[in-house]
């Protein structure tokens, strides 16, 4: 039994730790005890929820801890761990504390309008538009950052598609380096969509197998063909396969006028089975759409392919620097920048600048939870796992 007094244990609060031997039925039995004493089970989350209220974590640190613990890949944990170390918090506070600075100024400006000195003149002279654009230009640095680890968070979610026996479940297979799909001469062979999560330079892509685009032969077919859109409505990039040695059809074409419209959805056209046609494995950029030609039987060419999907991620270089952030980190962020943007625009009329400037602070402190609505804390910490 270990006993953790406030306020250095990890909630901040005083703890009990009961330890037992291992095995199950041992624990559980503890645990009844405990609960017949009075005890209760801990709610998701909640032992890091009062970290949180004790003040012994900021909400960045205290979405670290499950992100630490969901981490799919070293680079992504060795992220989280960054944020938890605080890293991420100190950039946010950094740049808060740049705000603070800078509305002060501003804001006095506000205060003596009757002065010998006129607003336009404080402002200066204490070089405010510079400062400003300091912010900006520091705040477009952490945002970088941050978008590299919501990647390493996420992942990108490619999907595989093309007529049936282009080769798609080879391609999988020849990705994740073993045999993780059925594949045969039989078209039709895959009726189901198959996931498989890669890392390429510890980034997760989730590759996704489907069944061929066709006039389905059966229902089985028919039901998978439907989740083969399902899946292209939601897929990061679109992988559309072809032969090398026919190209791209005027269906594959009609095929590729039915994915989802937009800028998010990124497409690449893979000629498979060059080894057949004897063509070399390449890449070649066709009126912005680019086309790499490779064998998912013999493999030339198929590193053409992971590069092309770093490119299309975004990834340059290691991460080494990168912030884990979330959705709600990256939004915040966007937020706090359109503020600062504007806040440029209406940096001769004060008020209105003064303004901008208080709701791009608001937006950082979200961050870190010095400014969070109680419903959004309830939502975070109801999506931990239970214990911690
Ligand atoms: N020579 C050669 N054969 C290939 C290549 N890729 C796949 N194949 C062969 O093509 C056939 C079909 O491959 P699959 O990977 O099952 O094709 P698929 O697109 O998944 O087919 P469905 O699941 O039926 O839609 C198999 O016999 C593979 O061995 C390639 O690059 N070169
Ligand atoms: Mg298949």
């Amino acid at each position: 039994m270990l006993h953790f007094p406030a306020p250095n244990s990890f909630t901040g609060e005083d703890v009990l730790e009961l330890q037992g031997h291992g095995g199950q039925v041992v624990l559980e039995m503890v645990l009844q005890r405990c609960l017949e004493l009075g005890a209760r089970l801990a709610e998701p989350g909640e032992f890091t929820r009062r970290a949180f209220f004790n003040e012994k974590l900021d909400l960045v640190q205290a979405e670290a801890v499950a992100d630490l613990i969901e981490a799919s890949t070293a680079q992504a944990a060795r992220s989280a761990l960054r944020s938890l170390s605080g890293e991420f918090s100190r950039a946010v506070h950094g740049l808060v504390k740049g705000l603070i600075e800078l509305r002060m100024l501003i804001e006095a400006s506000l205060d003596f309008p009757e002065e010998e000195l006129d607003a336009g003149e404080i402002l200066r002279s204490s070089n405010a538009a510079n400062r400003l654009a300091q912010l900006r230009a520091d705040l477009a640095e952490i945002r970088v950052r941050a978008r590299h680890g919501s990647l390493l968070r996420n992942g990108l979610a490619v999907v595989l598609t093309g007529p049936p026996n282009v080769g798609k479940s080879s391609l999988l297979n020849r990705l994740a380096g073993e045999e993780r799909a059925i594949v045969t001469d039989m078209a039709g062979t895959t009726r189901d969509a198959i996931r498989e999560t890669i890392q390429i330079e510890g980034i997760p892509l989730h590759i996704i197998d489907t069944a061929g685009l066709r006039q389905p032969g059966d229902l089985v077919e028919k039901l998978g063909i439907e989740r083969t859109w399902r899946e292209i409505e939601t897929a990061d990039v679109i992988v559309q396969m072809v032969d090398a040695r026919i190209g791209l059809t005027p269906e594959d074409e009609e095929i590729a006028g039915r994915f989802p419209a937009g800028q998010r959805l990124r497409r690449v056209v893979v000629h498979n089975k060059c080894d057949l046609g004897n063509l070399p494995a390449g890449r070649r950029d066709q009126d912005g759409q680019v086309h790499l030609l490779l064998s998912a039987l013999t493999g030339a060419g198929v590193e053409l392919l992971r590069k092309e999907l770093l490119n299309i991620a975004g990834w340059q270089g290691h991460g080494e620097d990168s912030i884990l952030a979330r959705e709600r980190h990256l939004g915040a962020l966007a937020a706090a920048d359109a503020h600062l943007a504007q806040a440029a625009v209406e940096l001769a009329r004060v008020e209105l600048c003064a303004e901008e400037l208080r709701l791009a602070q608001e937006a950082m402190n979200s961050i870190t939870g010095e400014f969070t609505p109680d419903d959004l804390l309830g939502e975070i910490f109801s999506r931990f796992c239970i214990g911690k």
